[in-house]
């Protein structure tokens, strides 16, 4: 490997190149992203680099040397300090008070500037740069550039008269990220077809299906909500947060044909009875074909939680399709989730919530290495082993001055990749919730598609 390769490896190690899709400046997306600030923090590479630059010319042609800010400040600073060529610094913008100087440092009219730049690609912000140096009496022959991103820019400063000097240009870049196995023949496909102007075929995001997701899975309630969503054509969960058994059971029978689960904080139903609010509830889950989903979320030894599901005056083990479980009890504490589809709280969407990424990270490994956790609530993308639901989606508000924090069905499936959407007020405060179960049926449908083309 010559000097030059390995040198070019250290620096991608501090992470200067990506690929990708990228939004440039311009508005065109390129499948390579460039950031050469990374070496100025490195000061061996620096060191490197201002060598390799000084040797693309001959220090004795020019009288002082100036970068363009910002990112080539600290090598041009590194090239004077090894070169003893005087270091010029020129402002982006003068300064409105004072001298309004452009240009700062000692200097005289005819002398010759050596000009360092990071990254060239149109060339267009070294044409704006230049006029403003030699506006000072100062002339610009030549440019020393770190990387050239074969766009078109070294050929017009070159036919303006500008002599350029690249140490790298992206083909070569390229060519020896492949030789060490660092970039894949796909993104070399996409970087030769964005240099040539050919359209660039950027990897779409490929996402399970429901009907893949039912094929993979073994576990028999992660089956049926899947059914139920292929079925019905809906991901929907109706959040029920309502206060009596008669608002719940309304609710069920306004929201059923178009949900997948209905959720329930039973614990806030001011006049439960088992017989009362549970039975019927049960067998409107049957008619409209819905899980019940209890969103307990248990907190505890695996002991106590065994004895909270089954016991009480809820007996939320006898009726529950699905419930809600935080993780923190440690993965043993789930044991006890038998005949039941468990989805583990991994992150919330409030604000300030405690579950950081370290927190979400752990829980996460619990939910899928459990195998009674079909599944976790969260705002951020989980593996596809697990069924994603998200809470926090409505359509119209972005909060609700209580912490939550909203986000639309497009959203969560679009960046989320969510499988399953929890909606409470938005449905059950709507004026007309059959209607609202509806809207947020399609919505989330729809989204779903759009995420999985
Ligand atoms: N819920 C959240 N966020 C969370 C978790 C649960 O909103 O992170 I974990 C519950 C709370 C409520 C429902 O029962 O989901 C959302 O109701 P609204 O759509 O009304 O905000």
């Amino acid at each position: 490997m010559d000097n030059k390769e390995s040198f070019l490896l250290e620096c991608y190690k501090l992470g200067i190149i990506k690929f990708g899709k990228f939004t440039l400046k311009s508005g065109i997306e390129s499948p390579f992203y460039v950031d050469l600030r990374p070496l100025a923090s490195d000061p061996k590479i620096l060191k490197k680099l201002s060598s390799y630059l000084l040797e693309l010319i001959s220090t004795t042609d020019f009288d002082i040397i100036c970068g363009v800010p910002y990112a080539a400040l600290p090598m041009a600073t590194a090239m004077s300090l090894q070169s003893e060529l005087p270091l010029i610094i020129k402002r982006k913008e003068a300064k409105t008070y004072g001298t309004k100087k452009l240009i700062e440092g000692i200097f005289s009219t005819g002398q010759n500037c050596l000009l360092v730049e990071d990254v060239i690609t149109s060339g267009k912000s070294l044409l704006e740069t230049i006029p403003e140096i030699e506006n000072e009496g100062i002339s610009v022959s030549d440019i020393v550039v770190v990387l050239d991103r074969q766009q078109g820019g070294k050929e017009l400063l070159e036919e303006k008269g500008f002599k350029v000097h690249s140490l790298f240009n992206i083909t070569e870049v390229c060519e020896i990220l492949r030789n060490n196995n660092l970039i894949s023949e796909e993104e070399i496909t996409r970087i030769n077809d964005f240099l040539t102007g050919n359209e660039v075929n950027f990897e779409v995001e490929k996402h399970l299906t429901y009907e893949q997701k039912l094929e993979k899975t073994n576990n028999s309630f992660a089956k049926k909500i899947l059914e139920i969503a292929i079925e019905k054509k809906s991901n929907l969960i109706a959040s029920a947060d309502v206060l009596t058994t008669k608002e719940l059971l309304d609710f069920a029978e306004k929201v059923g044909p178009n949900i997948v689960a209905l959720k329930t904080h039973i614990d806030i139903i001011t006049d439960f009875d088992f017989d009362e609010t549970i039975l019927p509830l049960k067998e409107l889950s049957k008619n409209y074909n819905f899980l019940l989903m209890e969103d307990r979320k248990f907190a505890d030894i695996g002991n106590t939680q065994e004895l909270q599901f089954a016991n009480g005056i809820y007996k939320i083990s006898f009726w529950a399709d699905l419930v809600t479980s935080q993780v923190i009890g440690g993965e043993t504490s789930l044991d006890c989730f038998l005949n039941v589809g468990v989805i583990a709280i991994l992150g919330m969407s409030s604000k300030g919530t405690l579950t950081n990424s370290d927190y979400r990270e752990n829980a996460l490994k619990i939910a899928l290495s459990h195998p009674n956790v079909i599944g976790g609530v969260s705002q951020n993308k989980i593996p596809e082993d697990l069924l994603l639901f998200t809470p926090g989606v409505n359509l119209e508000n972005s909060g609700d001055g209580k912490g939550q924090q909203y986000n639309t069905p497009e959203y969560v499936f679009k960046n989320l990749q969510t499988d399953f959407i929890i909606v409470g007020r938005g449905i059950y405060k709507a004026e007309n919730i059959e209607k609202a179960s509806l809207d947020y049926k399609i919505a989330g449908w729809n989204s779903y598609l759009t995420g999985n083309k």
